[in-house]
């Protein structure tokens, strides 16, 4: 057998495409699946072994343009030379016995398009067989990763409402440059970003009111943005943790373009006192707007899984900040956090009923909707994105939630998220460095992995959590929300200190 055999399947275009080469050979196999977006991809590779046993492994191909780079790896180590790439085992994949496979995968950037490459070597040996393989779609891993976790004692201390002293003043809208919201179209694709200097200005002052286009969230110029920003822990625990000076160390410090106002329903939250949470959520809006940070509205469900339990609820509740909220342009509402044990035909009808009520109030504001299995877009219940593609919620202007925990969801998760995204508007509303637990192993690899993808993909996301909660996804080490000192790295566990320097690297927000 002379030569390489290759397949591309899927179309090249300027949309986000799948593409997938495969080789195999007597002593190699390989499966190179892609998904592409404006400037860049993300590229999921088997490599199986069907010769003698290895013990460290080396595979090689050269990307067909030289405007391909790599850029994030996983469960390899990457090296390009020109167009020449190598990926080396790491030390939990070395060994591989004759036919056992390894996946690793990397998101690269590109000027170019994404042509696949059709020759691979490992260790040396080009893979020449002339088995060819469709996109391999990830596996889904239908076991519910959370485990449960002893809540923190209650705190029911109300705070009083704190006179907003911003040092990073938002800058009003201007009303003649606001842009009307176009109706967003599916398949849209948004001009790519340019690259320019930051502007500055607040957030809200240079994005001003955000609107779903094609699958991102685009400014007022109808371009991509990427909002980074933290999550609240539990209102009814944490008040103390969302006064005036930690909202300002998270706007002016941090930098953060977003604060995630997590309102549980029960455990303690809304339910016990609907009226008292809508003032302590109205609070945290006014204070994240004094600041030109986008506020989200967190109805934060959890237990028990089914949304609609909590529907008269979501109405009663929504209805309120809706109407108090509608002439804001920085409120982002998320009907329901993680629904769980239900189906995703149960959160779309869901969500069918409780988006009329905001759009009554609020015409035009993003709204994001839960998806199955934690917000896992079903993977962690055995589904996988295709049950929302093919029954979207039919409403315009909204997104869908996607949650990870650094520590227990890895690369079939991403796989995953990288494939929808192409085909869904997604926002990553919650995620931790942690295991889903919310504490434990703090998983800086996989937390890199993640952000550097959500990066490339310009996918939004806030972190669990902006609190001193004894736990390791907690950014403030206890007792520091006490001590009021939030600025600077010194009251940081190693979650905020990595989670901090992501969000406070410049904005590229498109100002044309
Ligand atoms: C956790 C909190 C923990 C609390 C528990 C139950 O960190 O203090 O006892 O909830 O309320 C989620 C949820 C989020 C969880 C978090 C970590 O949205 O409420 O917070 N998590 O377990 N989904 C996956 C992980």
């Amino acid at each position: 057998m002379a030569g390489a055999a290759a397949l591309a399947l899927g179309t090249l275009t300027t949309a986000p495409a799948v593409a997938a080469a495969s080789a195999a050979a007597p002593g190699c196999a390989v499966t190179y699946t892609t998904s592409s977006w404006p400037g860049g991809f993300s590229a999921n590779i088997t490599v199986k072994n069907l010769g003698g046993a290895v013990d460290g492994w080396k595979l090689g191909f050269s990307f067909p343009s030289s405007g391909q780079k790599v850029g994030h790896g996983w469960s390899a180590v990457y090296d390009q030379k020109g167009t020449a790439v190598t990926a080396s085992s790491v030390s939990y994949n070395k060994s591989l016995a004759s036919g056992a496979s390894a996946q690793i995968g990397f998101t690269g950037s590109t000027t170019d398009g994404n042509p696949i490459p059709t020759t691979f070597t490992l260790n040396g040996v080009t893979c020449n067989d002339t088995a060819t393989r469709p996109p391999a779609p990830p596996t889904a891993t239908p076991t519910p990763t959370r485990t449960a976790t002893a809540a923190p004692t209650p705190t029911r201390t109300a705070t009083a409402a704190p006179t907003p002293t911003a040092t990073r003043t938002a800058t009003p809208v201007p009303t003649a440059t606001r842009t009307a919201t176009p109706t967003p179209t599916r398949t849209a694709t948004p001009t790519p970003t340019p690259t320019k200097a930051p502007a500055t200005g607040t957030p809200v002052g240079i994005n001003g009111k955000l609107h779903v286009c094609g699958v991102h969230l685009c400014n007022r110029y109808n371009r991509p943005v990427q909002l980074r920003g933290m999550s609240t822990h539990g209102i009814q625990w944490f008040p103390r943790c969302y006064t005036d000076a930690s909202l300002d160390a998270l706007a002016n410090d941090w930098k953060s373009d977003l604060f995630r106002v997590s309102m549980y329903v029960q455990e303690g939250g809304y339910e016990t006192n609907p009226a008292a949470f809508t003032e302590q959520v109205n609070k945290y809006v006014d204070m994240a707007t004094a600041r030109g940070m986008y506020a989200m509205i967190d109805f934060h469900t959890l237990t028990p899984g089914d949304p609609n339990h909590n529907l008269a609820r979501a109405k009663t509740f929504f209805a309120s900040v809706a109407a108090r909220n509608a002439g804001k342009d920085n409120v982002i509402y998320e009907i329901t956090n993680e629904p769980n044990g239900v189906s995703w035909a149960s959160i779309k009808s869901y969500a069918e009923q409780v988006i009329p009520v905001i759009r009554a109030a609020d015409p035009d504001a993003v709204i994001i909707v839960g998806t199955r299995a934690w917000s896992s877009l079903g993977v962690s219940e055995g589904s996988n994105e295709t049950e929302i593609v093919d029954n979207p919620v039919n409403a315009k202007n909204i997104m869908y939630a996607f949650h990870f925990y650094a520590a227990s969801h890895k690369d079939n998760y991403r796989a995953v998220v990288s494939r929808a995204a192409a085909k869904l508007p997604l926002f990553v509303t919650e995620f931790g460095t942690v295991t889903a637990s919310g504490n434990g192993e703090v998983d800086l690899a996989s937390t890199a992995a993640w952000i550097d993808m959500l990066d490339q993909l310009k996918i939004g996301y806030a972190n669990w959590t902006y609190s001193d909660a004894p736990e390791s996804s907690a950014a403030f080490k206890p007792g520091t929300c006490s001590a009021g000192a939030f600025a600077g790295t010194g009251s940081l566990n190693p979650s905020g200190v990595y989670i901090r320097d992501r969000i406070r690297t410049a904005d590229d927000f498109p100002t044309s």
